[in-house]
């Protein structure tokens, strides 16, 4: 039997009351207050699927949804009694945490009585950006497997999905008013190594975009520039320096293809597609890259920022883009990735006010390998194991960004190497839930020798979800 705190992230306060235990039977139903119906919907298809009763959403069950003020935009409070179960929260995302907590208190599936364990948990996120990024240019995965992958990843509190829809092998997100973009690169075979069909249409993305909200999930396109472009180079070869056209490239060679930055075609495509994308996305969040811009000057990289940046703002979207856009010295979020143990850039924009998320490769790079004997990943940043992927503070992590310039936490995952959707769950389970812990839990609440313990009994909840997991050694696995 689970404690009240044995889940993952921890919560901020647990306070065990083992005798005041709440059993699920036959006549549990639960009670959704206004405003909470959509949540209410959600806890109760995981309690039938905890028990097999029919549990109903009626106006007088035991489980009780609660919205009220004081526990900011995503805590909450959780209060087992035998006679009741009370989640109150100060909206509905804050709800949707509290499920996701019941959850993992509860069998995965299950037929019969189910009890959760007594007591009261406060709890809320440290950071408010917790997100996780999924490399669709790389190697493309369906929108089945998208939706598989936001489930796996929902029960740990993860309120963003990145998506890195466009790199130098594939273009994955079709753009009505330049199609050969997907017609051209983002058909079958332009993934690395030639492999992987497809991509998202628009209609396809605005479901995911959908799917994603419906668990509070905000996703967070990418569109990588002024480098990494080779693939609409290839579609379009107004892009190029010369006009002619590009050959397509599916190996891993990265920094070779630029924007040109003097020509007007350029930003008419740059309008377009940010224009597009803005529109298909509801969330506040417009990333555009700026990594690796090798084959771009300093001074031309600075002037292409400069002329790029507004226009995500023109089309209400705030800007992310990987840290070294913060050479721009303009309104955009960094997001931190390399293994410098600093960054000018990166301290001189949050001297200005502004916030960072942390994603130093080193500690969140879900596609670097555990080991040395691991078959899919890389290791440039180093082999990142699910200790070294827990052990640390985004506070602490870069000189001159401390708690409050911290946005949140992201853990990327590049698809070089990842063929498959078993692929993508092995680098991304267990490390993961370390990175969401980092992410939600106090500093103060968080230690090693708990985590491990907690999350050794995931592993067989994921076999029975069907979810592949590298069996780390660190872990004692249940
Ligand atoms: N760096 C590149 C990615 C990817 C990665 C693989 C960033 C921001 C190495 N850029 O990480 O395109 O190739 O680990």
């Amino acid at each position: 039997m689970r404690g009240l705190g044995d889940v993952i992230p921890v919560p901020a306060r647990v306070r065990p009351v083992p005798a005041a235990a709440f059993t699920i039977d036959p006549g549990t139903a639960v009670r959704a207050a206004p405003g909470t119906a959509a949540v209410a919907e959600h806890l109760a298809g995981a309690l039938r699927a905890a028990t097999g009763h029919r549990v109903p959403v009626d106006g007088d069950g035991a489980i009780r949804l609660v919205l009220e003020d004081g526990h900011g935009a995503e805590g909450y409070s959780l209060e087992v009694r035998p006679d009741a179960v009370i989640v109150a929260a100060q909206t509905p995302a804050g709800l949707f945490a509290a499920v996701q907590t019941v959850r993992q208190l509860l069998p995965v599936a299950g037929t019969g009585d189910a009890v959760l364990p007594g007591g009261r948990i406060e709890d809320r996120p440290r950071f408010a950006y917790r997100g996780v990024m999924l490399d669709l240019a790389r190697h493309f995965f369906t929108p089945d497997e998208v939706r598989s992958f936001i489930d796996a990843i929902v029960p740990f509190k993860i309120n963003h999905l990145h998506l890195h829809l466009t790199d130098d092998q594939g273009w994955r997100l079709e753009i009505a008013g330049w199609p050969r973009l997907t017609e051209v690169s983002g058909g079958p075979g332009t993934g690395v190594g030639g492999t992987g069909p497809g991509f998202l249409t628009a209609a396809e993305y605005a479901e995911l975009v959908a799917y994603a909200a419906d668990r509070f999930v905000t996703v967070v396109p990418e569109i990588d520039m002024p480098g990494h472009v080779n693939a609409a180079q290839v579609a379009y070869p107004e892009l190029t320096r010369d006009g002619l056209a590009v050959p397509p490239r599916h190996d891993r060679a990265v920094g070779y293809s630029s924007l040109c930055v003097d020509k007007e075609e350029t930003y008419a495509f740059v309008e377009d597609v940010i224009r597009e994308v803005a529109a298909l996305t509801p969330g506040p969040y417009l990333h555009i890259g700026g990594d690796e811009a090798d084959a771009t000057s300093a001074e031309d990289y600075r002037a292409f920022l400069h002329r790029v940046l507004p226009l995500v703002a023109k089309y209400g979207k705030r800007a992310v883009g990987w840290h070294e856009v913060a050479a721009a010295e303009l309104p955009v979020v960094p997001q931190f990735w390399r293994t410098a143990a600093d960054d000018a850039g990166v301290a001189r924009a949050v001297a200005g006010g502004g916030q960072v998320i942390m994603s130093p490769a080193d500690r969140t790079y879900l596609d670097m390998k555990y080991d040395a004997d691991s078959p899919l990943g890389l290791d440039w940043a180093g082999l990142l194991d699910v200790a070294r992927a827990y052990d640390w503070d985004p506070a602490t992590r870069l000189p001159g960004v401390g708690e409050r310039a911290v946005l949140g936490v992201e853990a990327p995952l590049w698809s070089e190497t990842l063929g498959s959707l078993a692929d993508v769950q092995t680098m991304t389970f267990p490390r993961l839930p370390a990175i969401a812990e980092v992410a939600w839990s106090p500093q103060a609440v968080r230690d090693w020798a708990s985590f491990r313990r907690r999350l050794a009994t995931f592993g067989p909840r994921w076999t029975a979800q069907g979810i592949a997991y590298h069996r780390s050694p660190e872990v004692p696995w249940a």
